[in-house]
């Protein structure tokens, strides 16, 4: 049976478009993961076993994304001491500032590993999930260290008119 070790969890079905890409970048790594809408304000008891349940469960990191009111990175990192990783969503009325500033001025001793607005927030938010489980899993490590070659090699030397 395969143990899951990464949660990715998110405030709203409306932030999936979002989430997905950190589920892409896991798939292509081959790292095990579940998904589940755990909402801060309309569903925080959900909130509060997620977290209560996390170590047991067997989790090692948690990918939570969250927009406008961004609470769900920052209320999970209060109740479980498995490391999160926010994702400020992009949110149409204010960009998306308003996830970033909810999420990564947390109060000192409750840390959330923040990464950027949106997509591509999203897709390091996995990368970085899967670097966290290379420390322990060699094949995870070399199937990351190709990953990564591969992306440098796609990068032109020079840039082209179109
Ligand atoms: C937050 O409110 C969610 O994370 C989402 O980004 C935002 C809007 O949610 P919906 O109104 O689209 O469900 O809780």
């Amino acid at each position: 049976m395969t143990v899951v070790k990464v949660g990715i969890i998110m405030g709203s079905q409306s932030d999936w478009s979002t989430m997905r890409e950190a589920a892409q970048i896991l798939d292509e790594l081959g790292v095990a993961y579940e998904t589940k809408i755990v909402s801060a304000h309309r569903t925080p008891d959900r909130l509060w076993e997620y977290g209560r349940t996390a170590v047991a469960r067997g989790l090692q990191v948690i990918i939570a994304g969250a927009g406008g009111a961004a609470h769900l990175p920052g209320m999970m990192a209060s109740k479980t001491r498995v490391p999160v990783i926010g994702v400020p969503v992009q949110t149409r009325a204010l960009s998306g500032v308003d996830s970033l500033y909810s999420i990564v001025q947390m109060p000192r001793g409750f840390p959330v590993a923040t990464m950027a607005i949106g997509g591509a927030g999203a897709a390091n938010a996995g990368l970085m999930a899967a670097a966290i489980l290379a420390n322990g899993d060699a094949d995870l490590a070399a199937r990351l260290d190709q990953w990564r070659n591969a992306l440098s090699a796609s990068i032109p030397d020079e840039p082209t008119d179109d």
